[in-house]
């Protein structure tokens, strides 16, 4: 299994400004973890791509798995370090569709009715993975069961759980909270909370 450690858990500043450490994951959602069928979920990766695709929990648990270590930053400004992650790279969708040339970001699509955006370059980072484990067990409900985006650069509600859609979209349009007021970008060490902040 190849390991990646997040790169940003290595920095010096690895501690984003405004932030402290917590020694778990809060559990954070806009409702109750969605019941899940294995045997009817579907992954659809659409928009601006070629091949427009889905995928069975079978075709995603035969893609190679990759274990992530990083450090989770929640824009409520608690940080938990080292969380471990095993699930599949998101260079393998490159591997599945042709992405066009006019992709610039993508909408992540979960089964709770959450989105959320994130451009293409942050999407595509060696440390992005969608994760089915934590700590080598199975994702926990309220984590994201069966399937979450992890995007360890990004604040955490970038890391969308219980994930349904991979919307390829030539703007980079807003999500969930990113219409209510939080940052289209989000990055923690330049303290892009809030669009006003
Ligand atoms: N589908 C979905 N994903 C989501 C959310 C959500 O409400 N729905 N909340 C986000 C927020 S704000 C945070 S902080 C993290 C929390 O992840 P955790 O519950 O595993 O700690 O999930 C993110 N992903
Ligand atoms: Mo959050």
């Amino acid at each position: 299994m190849r390991r990646i450690i997040s790169p940003i858990n290595l920095r010096p500043d690895r501690l984003p400004p405004g932030q402290h450490w917590s020694n778990k994951l809060h559990i954070l959602g806009i409702s109750p973890p969605p019941k899940i069928d294995l045997s009817q979920y579907r992954l659809r990766i659409f928009g601006e791509v070629e091949n427009e695709l889905v995928l069975t929990w079978d075709d995603i648990t035969s893609l190679e798995e990759v274990e992530l270590v990083a450090d989770f930053h929640c824009v409520t400004k608690w940080s938990c370090p080292d969380v471990v992650w095993q699930g599949f790279h998101v260079e393998e969708i490159k591997k599945l569709v042709d992405i066009k040339s006019s992709a610039k970001s993508v909408m992540v699509h979960s089964l709770d009715g959450y989105t959320t955006n994130i451009p293409l370059e942050y999407f595509f980072d060696e440390d992005v993975i969608f994760a089915y484990k934590l700590f080598g067990k199975p994702l926990p409900a309220d984590n994201g069961y069966p399937l979450r985006l992890i995007v360890p650069k990004l604040y955490s509600w970038k890391s969308a759980k219980f994930v349904s859609g991979i919307e390829f979209m030539d703007r980079n349009l807003p999500g969930y909270w990113e219409q209510r007021g939080y940052h289209i970008l989000g990055d923690p060490w330049k303290e892009q909370r809030f669009w006003h902040s």
